[in-house]
């Protein structure tokens, strides 16, 4: 693949999609720098002294740990100055983060998760950031940006990505014309293109699920997966295999590359009960996954059609394979 940088795929987006706005091409660009300073610190570990937690929890009631805060306070730091947002809000932080008066303003909204999968960390396995990125509402800057205006369905968002801090450092982004994979080139510091138009596998036979989680399983998710683990045994007629790397960038990332579906579903014994925040988790994987060909629900509607009624609300997920989510959504619908 010829070598092309975050930069110029940026500026060539600009210019001949006309899809990307000079301030939303700035924020990605600064996004992508503030995931090179995350991965860096990521990879010193405990030569760094960033393992482990703190003795605070986050609005989630999560223990944090150092690369959160850590990774939390790089993109704020990143994002603050630079004119392009109104406000941001964080995985990490209660309520929204205005953009303080004494720098400029600008019409977008910004939500992440500077660390998905924290509890990969003191172990060395791969963890990553997620971004999703929404235009303020009419009158935004003119007024002070409230929670609620965050408060949009996913398919609003103007553009989504997430960097997955593995082996190798990858980012990941869409602006709504296709899916794209940069590499880090470390010695250069620059990203590089190594995946373009991504389209992700289709019929393949991989199902990613916590599976000590299965007493508070729907019967329809019980049936989908009892049906996949009987295998050529069973109505499938076809053996499936089975990944789970409690980082959802991680799943996302090889289903995105090799096909299969990911699913953290509702609990079914407490309504709305669920693991996965919708704003900042779930909304910008479906973005990517559907402009990739697959499908994400909540196991009954479209993840990016669920209407939003908190910062921090938590969904349930089925997303990858369209085939699968179409089968595991239909089961779900029919109880
Ligand atoms: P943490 O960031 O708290 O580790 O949670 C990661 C996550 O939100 C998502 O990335 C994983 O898919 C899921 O939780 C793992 O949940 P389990 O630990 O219950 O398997």
């Amino acid at each position: 693949m010829k070598r092309i940088t975050l930069t110029r795929f940026l500026i060539e987006q600009q210019r001949n999609e006309k899809v990307l706005p000079g301030e939303l091409r700035l924020l990605i660009e600064i996004v992508a720098r503030a995931c090179k300073t995350i991965s860096h610190a990521v990879s010193k570990g405990a030569l760094g002294e960033v393992l482990g937690s703190l003795d605070s929890e986050n609005v989630q009631g999560e223990v944090q740990k150092k690369l959160d805060v850590i990774a939390n306070e790089l993109l704020l730091e990143a994002n603050e100055w630079g004119g392009h947002l109104a406000a941001l809000a964080s995985e990490e932080m209660a309520t929204i983060h205005r953009i303080p008066n004494r720098y400029p303003k600008g019409e977008y909204l910004l939500l992440y998760d500077p660390i998905d999968g924290s509890s990969n960390i003191d172990v060395d396995l791969s963890v990553g950031t997620i971004f999703s990125v929404l235009k303020a509402p009419e009158g935004v800057p003119g007024r002070e940006v409230m929670e609620e205006d965050f408060l949009q369905k996913g398919r609003q968002q103007v553009a989504a990505g997430y960097a997955i801090y593995g082996p190798q450092t990858i980012l990941v982004l869409t602006v709504g014309t296709g899916v794209y994979e940069f590499t880090l080139d470390r010695e250069v510091g620059s990203w590089i293109m190594t995946d373009a138009n991504m389209t992700m596998p289709q019929g393949k036979c991989e199902f990613a699920i916590n599976m000590s989680n299965r007493r508070q399983w729907s019967p329809a998710v019980v049936r989908y997966i009892e049906e996949r683990v009987e295998g050529t045994a069973g109505p499938c007629g076809k053996d499936y295999n089975m990944r789970w790397t409690a980082s959802m960038v991680a799943d996302v990332h090889r289903i995105l590359k090799r096909g299969g579906i990911f699913m953290y579903p509702y609990d079914h014994r407490t309504p709305g009960k669920a693991r996965l925040r919708l704003m900042y988790e779930a909304n910008p994987m479906s973005f990517l996954v559907e402009q990739a060909g697959g499908a994400a629900t909540d196991g009954f509607i479209p993840i990016m059609d669920v209407e939003p009624t908190g910062l921090h609300q938590r969904v349930g997920v089925v997303l990858g394979d369209k085939a699968e989510v179409e089968t595991l959504t239909a089961y779900g619908n029919a109880h």
